[in-house]
């Protein structure tokens, strides 16, 4: 998979979506990250990228002509299955959709910033709103970094066994159950036995009724859905 960033910040992406793994995921070859610096495509000599907003109001707006010169000049290169864009006004991000975008080839993601971008941008180009969820940040590249990040390890290949996504909480609309490591006492508290049981069959059992008792207690509106 091939994502094109375009946003005023790509330090605030770099770091986030250059360790663990997703940089992993880059060192296989099974994730391509390219940040655009939208400022390289700013209009005259300050390189602007933003102007006031028409019938007043304070904050500025994303202009037209760089995002749509950087977004052209990407289209020309290949086809994009999505183009997003990052906006508190958008569909809130879901695991759901995570999968569903983990298998596509070309994503542009377009960061917004200031108070958005101009409406004619995202009539022309954006196929694609998405938000992080009811709160506002100060602008969409930590929003994309929690997107690519949960779409890149999705990428077959890009976990192994250990890490496995197959049992990540909200992957069956369940929270995971409670995991447990050495010493098998900790200050006077120990370890279920059943998980030293070795019986593989009651161990699974116990782990499905602590996620279905865990998502009832802390998020029962998953087992509505
Ligand atoms: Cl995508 N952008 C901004 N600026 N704030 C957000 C968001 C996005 N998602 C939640 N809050």
């Amino acid at each position: 998979m091939r994502i094109d960033i375009i946003t005023v910040l790509p330090e605030l992406l770099s770091s986030p979506l250059g360790h663990s793994i997703m940089q992993r995921a880059q060192d296989k070859g099974l994730l391509e990250i390219h940040l655009h610096n939208l400022r390289d495509y700013g209009l005259g000599k300050h390189k602007q990228v933003d102007d006031y907003q028409y019938g007043g109001g304070a904050g500025m707006v994303m202009m037209c002509e760089p995002i749509s010169n950087c977004i052209e000049g990407l289209q020309a290169q290949r086809a994009y299955d999505e183009i997003i864009f990052m906006t508190p006004d958008g569909q809130t991000f879901k695991q759901g959709l995570a999968n569903h975008l983990s298998l596509k080839d070309n994503l542009i993601i377009l960061c917004g910033h200031y108070k958005g971008v101009d409406e004619r941008i995202r009539k022309k180009y954006i196929t694609m709103e998405i938000s992080i969820g009811d709160y506002v940040l100060s602008g969409g590249e930590l929003a994309a970094a929690v997107l690519v990040d949960s779409i890149g390890r999705l990428i077959p290949g890009v976990l192994n066994d250990e890490t496995s996504a197959l049992f990540d909480s909200f992957q069956d609309q369940l929270l995971a159950p409670p995991v447990y490591t050495r010493p098998e006492n900790f200050e006077g508290m120990s370890v279920p036995e059943i998980l030293l049981s070795g019986h593989q069959a009651k161990i699974e059992e116990w782990r499905h009724t602590m996620s279905m008792n865990r998502t009832r207690e802390r998020r029962p509106d998953l087992l509505e859905e």
